[in-house]
C-alpha cells in the first residue's frame, strides 16, 4: 500500500465505520496514516533469522512525524464537534507536536506541558512553531500528566492525552492498515511502550478486525520498555524514570491495566531493553534498512532482537515492528551515537581522497 494511491486523505474517512464518527462529523485532517509497511530482509539476515518475515511500519512518515497523528486527528475532530475551544496535554514531545499541529488547523488554543530538558529538540521546535503555548515544568512526564488531569477537571479545556478515549480509537487504524498490507494480521507485533496507549490501541484494532473476519489471528502483543523506565516489567511505578529514549521516559503509564490485558489475552510479552541495546538497534535499522527512527522506536527492534536471542520467536513467523517516530526529531542523539570523525579536511583532492580511505 502506498500513500499516493489512497483516494481518501484521512484514515478517519477510510475507516469511518469502525470509528466513533457520524455522517455529520466534520473531519479535521493533515493527511495522517497510510504509512508504508516495509520488509526488512537485511535486518532478518543480521539477526540470523532469514526465516522470519520482519516488517517495519514507518509511523515517522505521518504529518508531524509520529504515530500520535492517528489518534490526534480523532481527538481534535471530536473536540471541535463537541464545541471545545482549547485543548491541553502533557507530553514527552510527540503528543505535543501532534496536538499543536491539529489545533492549529482546527483553530483551537493548545497548551502543552513538557518535562523541561527531556524533550528532543525537533519536537519542542514543532510545538512552538505550530503556535501552542509551551509550558516546561521542573518535573517529569508523570507529574505533567497529573497536573493536566487536575486542570482538565477545573478549567474548560479538553485533555488530548491518551486518557481521552478518542485518541486510542484513532490509533486502532494502525492495526487495520497492517492487516490490509499483509492480507492478514502478523504473528507478532513488536512495539515500544511508554504510556501504554499504543499497544492497547493496536490490540483493540486487531481484535475488532479479527471479529469482523478480516484476519485469521490476533498477533502476540510484544511490548518493550526502556530498562530505566520499565514499570510494567517491574510491576510497580518508577519514580524517577531515566532513558536516552526520552519519548518513553515514563514511570507510571496511564493505560497500564489495558496494556496488561492486551498482552495476556494475546499471549504476548512485556520486556525491558537497555539504552545500549536501543542505540544498537537504532543504528542497525538505519545502516541495514535505511530507516531513521527515533530512539524510542528502536526499542521495538531491540526487543525483537532480545526475544530472538532468548529463543522466544518461533520459525517462519511474520512480525510487524512499529517504528513510532521519525529519527529527524532527535538529531542530537544520532550525532552522539555516531563514531565518525567529522573534523573538516583541507578542500583539495588529495585531502579528500585520503579522508575517503581509498
Ligand atoms: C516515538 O508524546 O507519551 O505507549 O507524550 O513518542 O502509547 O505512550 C510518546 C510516546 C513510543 C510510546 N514511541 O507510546 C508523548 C508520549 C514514540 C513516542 C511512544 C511514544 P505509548
Amino acid at each position: 500500500m502506498t500513500r499516493v494511491m489512497q483516494s481518501e486523505t484521512s484514515i478517519l474517512e477510510r475507516y469511518r465505520k469502525f470509528l466513533p464518527l457520524t455522517e455529520k462529523t466534520k473531519i479535521i485532517t493533515l493527511g495522517e496514516g497510510f504509512t508504508p509497511l516495509v520488509r526488512a530482509r537485511n535486518l532478518a539476515r543480521a539477526l540470523g533469522r532469514e526465516d522470519l518475515k520482519i516488517h517495519l511500519k514507518l509511523e515517522g512518515l505521518n504529518p508531524t512525524g509520529s504515530f500520535k497523528d492517528r489518534g490526534m486527528c480523532m481527538a481534535i475532530t471530536r473536540a471541535v464537534e463537541e464545541g471545545s475551544r482549547a485543548v491541553i496535554c502533557a507530553s514527552t514531545g510527540n503528543t505535543s507536536a501532534s496536538a499543536a499541529a491539529f489545533s492549529a488547523q482546527a483553530g483551537l488554543k493548545c497548551f502543552v506541558l513538557l518535562p523541561a530538558g527531556n524533550v528532543a529538540m525537533g519536537k519542542l521546535a514543532q510545538a512552538i512553531l505550530y503556535g501552542s503555548t509551551v509550558i516546561q515544568i521542573n518535573g517529569n512526564f508523570d507529574r505533567a500528566l497529573e497536573l493536566v488531569k487536575e486542570i482538565g477537571e477545573n478549567y474548560p479545556v479538553t485533555i488530548v492525552n491518551s486518557i481521552n478515549p478518542y485518541r486510542l480509537e484513532g490509533q486502532k487504524t494502525g492495526a487495520f492498515e497492517i492487516i490490509e498490507s499483509l492480507g492478514d494480521a502478523p504473528d507478532y507485533l513488536a512495539i515500544p511502550v511508554g504510556n501504554a496507549g499504543n499497544i492497547t490501541a493496536y490490540f483493540r484494532g486487531f481484535k475488532l478486525w479479527h471479529e469482523e473476519g478480516k484476519s485469521t489471528r490476533i498477533p502476540k502483543m510484544c511490548g518493550f520498555q526502556a530498562a530505566g523506565a520499565a514499570p510494567m516489567v517491574l510491576g510497580r511505578p518508577v519514580e524517577n524514570p531515566e532513558t536516552i529514549a526520552t519519548a518513553i521516559r515514563i514511570g507510571n503509564p496511564a493505560s497500564w491495566e489495558f496494556a496488561n490485558s492486551a498482552i495476556d489475552e494475546s499471549g504476548g510479552m512485556i520486556d525491558a531493553v537497555t539504552d545500549e541495546a536501543i542505540l544498537e538497534a537504532y543504528k542497525m535499522v538505519a545502516t541495514l534498512e535505511g530507516v531513521f527512527c527515533e530512539p524510542a522506536s528502536a526499542a521495538s527492534i531491540a526487543g525483537l532482537k532480545k526475544s530472538i536471542e532468548a529463543g522466544r520467536i518461533a520459525e517462519d513467523k511474520t512480525i510487524a515492528c512499529i517504528l513510532t517516530g521519525n529519527g529527524l526529531k532527535d538529531p542530537k542523539c544520532a550525532l552522539e551515537a555516531c563514531k565518525q570523525d567529522l573534523d573538516p579536511v583541507e578542500a583539495d583532492l588529495k585531502s579528500v581522497i585520503k579522508a575517503m580511505g581509498i
